[in-house]
């Protein structure tokens, strides 16, 4: 069994060894068996869910979201969860490369979480994963998952607020509105605003919103790449946490 005082001393200086084997082993856990030496005591550590279409801008803007964070002074932890289709094995590669810089620094731990597949966005054992991080030492926590479908709605029952990453691209609002992750999320960002579309889009989007009622809804457009709208987002998380 694992110490979660010792994890906790591993995350004050920036050692993760401990805590990604206590995450393996939660992880793996098939018969139940007891990970940690003690119950968990989680404090109210916000968990930002992010979530979107394949190549949406998801990683680039969460490595920007690290950087302002890390700014200051936060520690700060990512689960991505990947999807198992053979056909998205490209995204963790992708990831690395987008979040690389991260992944070195102290005050940041970034973890891949394989998503077997039988709970759509979210692996059964991540609300257990997300308790020990928030027990831990880490200020906020981001949890990034690709939106293919229905599924993905789970964000919103770990994460607040949820945040849905999309592209301005002709026909997409449709899409999106049919999507059950539109009625859930909180935070809209219309990514890659250097697009030609993207006024367009907001303005469908502000339209498909308006017609929302009793949920908390923010529209934010960023640039991921290059940074623009990312402190305007971080204002925007915030306010979710002003209670
Ligand atoms: N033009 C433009 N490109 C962007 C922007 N944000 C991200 N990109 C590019 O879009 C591509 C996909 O970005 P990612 O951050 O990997 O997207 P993702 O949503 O994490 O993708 P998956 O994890 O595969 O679902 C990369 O080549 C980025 O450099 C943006 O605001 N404008
Ligand atoms: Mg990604």
């Amino acid at each position: 069994m694992i110490q979660v005082e010792n994890i906790q001393k591993g995350v004050i200086e920036g050692n993760f060894l401990l805590l990604a084997r206590a995450i393996s082993q939660i992880e793996n856990n098939t018969n139940n068996e007891q990970v940690l030496s003690n119950e968990l005591h989680p404090k109210a550590v916000p968990v930002i869910g992010i979530t979107g279409p394949p190549g949406a801008g998801k990683s680039t803007l969460i490595s920007k979201l690290i950087g302002a964070l890390v700014e200051e002074g936060k520690k700060v932890a990512v689960l991505s969860v990947d999807p198992s289709s053979v056909i998205h094995k490209g995204a963790l590669l992708g990831d690395r490369i987008r979040m690389r810089e991260w992944y070195l620094n102290s005050f940041v731990y970034i973890r891949s979480l394989a998503n077997r597949g039988y709970l759509g966005g979210l692996n059964e054992p991540i609300a257990e994963i997300v308790k020990l991080l928030q027990s831990v030492g880490f200020d906020y926590i981001i949890l990034e998952t690709v939106g293919v479908g229905q599924s993905e709605v789970q964000v919103a029952q770990v994460a607040y607020p949820t945040i849905l990453v999309l592209v301005p691209e002709a026909g997409d609002e449709i899409q999106m509105m049919k999507s059950g992750l539109f009625e859930v999320a909180n935070i809209f960002v219309v990514n890659k605003a250097d697009r030609p579309d993207a006024e367009q889009f907001v303005y469908h989007l502000h339209q498909a919103l308006s017609q929302r009622i009793g949920i908390k809804t923010n529209v934010v457009q960023t640039i991921a790449n290059t940074g623009v709208g990312i402190s305007e987002l971080l204002t925007v998380i915030k306010t979710y946490y002003e209670f």
